[in-house]
């Protein structure tokens, strides 16, 4: 299954799903969850404790009539459709990010420290605070480029939305924005370059588990354009990854109590080269078969 959330026209967030793989395929918007489950967050979390069959529950909202169909191309294309406005897939209580976990991105990063190259290799993966709520942006809101950077990337990255015990419940697109030249200018800078507003966007679905038949094989690409100028394009797989999934999950958990929902990105395996950074009025593009289409516009922060 495939969930979103959408804003209706009283700004109330609602669930939906979609049936089938995309670009095709109608999607449903639950309208009655305000008294029952009102946010893919809610859904999740009695998946987790409960093991509620999320298909079970959408088909009983459709037969009481708490069910909207929508043209669901029209909404990941433009974020508009049927009067709904397309929201961050979940309303994430934590976001956490994976480092350096592609060769590509250690290669870029090291300058002879040899920190870069060292986590690479090492048991511990870098884990870092990413993002709150407020500060993470859904598909077709704007991502942030800091003022006071000079050359900001775009880090398209795999994410899994875990739970409280480590289970992950679904995987879906990111975009880990980054001030790359702060981050260069000192490592001790991670978290300015890393955590401020509008530094992170994910989407435009969670696919749940059952939906994703091998996690080591989701491709990725992204394409940044300014106007009609291509500024930049690149790929990825998941099968560049060096560290499994759960390991990443079970890492951040040591110690370390992390609510059902929290997003973990997975790090990037595509690198915008130096000179290429993010300019306001640029458009992000991160696709996949797999996870579908995230798009957002840069904006001054
Ligand atoms: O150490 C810097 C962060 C690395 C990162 O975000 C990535 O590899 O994706
Ligand atoms: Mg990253």
């Amino acid at each position: 299954m495939r969930l979103f959330q959408v804003l209706d026209a009283q700004g109330r967030l609602c669930p939906g799903a979609l049936a089938g793989a995309p670009p095709s395929g109608l999607a449903e918007v639950a309208t009655g969850g305000q008294a029952g489950f009102a946010t893919t967050l809610d859904l999740l979390t009695a998946v987790d404790q409960d093991g509620l069959d999320l298909a079970g529950w959408f088909d009983e909202q459709r037969r009481d009539g708490l069910t909207v169909s929508v043209d669901w191309a029209a909404l990941e294309r433009t974020g508009k459709a049927g009067g709904y406005t397309l929201a961050i897939p979940i309303v994430p209580p934590e976001v956490w990010g994976a480092g350096v976990t592609y060769r590509r991105s250690a290669d870029f990063r090291e300058e002879g420290l040899g920190i870069y190259d060292k986590i690479y290799e090492a048991p511990r993966p870098e884990l870092f605070f990413k993002a709150t709520a407020s500060r993470s942006a859904g598909p077709h809101q704007p991502i942030g480029r800091r003022k006071d950077s000079a050359f900001t990337a775009a880090e398209p990255e795999v994410c899994v939305i875990v739970s409280r015990g480590g289970a992950i419940l679904g995987y879906t697109l990111a975009n880990d924005v980054s001030a790359w030249d702060i981050e260069r200018d000192n490592p001790l800078y991670l978290p300015q370059s890393k955590v401020y507003d509008g530094c992170f966007s994910c989407g435009p679905t969670i696919v749940t588990p059952d939906e994703v038949a091998d996690p080591y094989g989701i491709e990725v690409t992204m394409l940044v354009s300014r106007g009609t100028t291509e500024v930049f394009k690149g790929s990825a797989s998941t099968s560049q990854l060096k560290r499994k999934l759960p390991d990443l999950v079970d890492w951040l958990r040591k110690s370390n109590d992390v609510p059902t929902g929290t997003i973990l990105s997975t790090g990037t395996g595509i690198i915008q080269p130096l000179g290429s950074g993010l300019e306001p009025g640029d458009i992000v593009v991160i696709s996949s078969p797999q996870l579908g289409t995230l798009s957002n516009p840069v904006a001054f922060v």
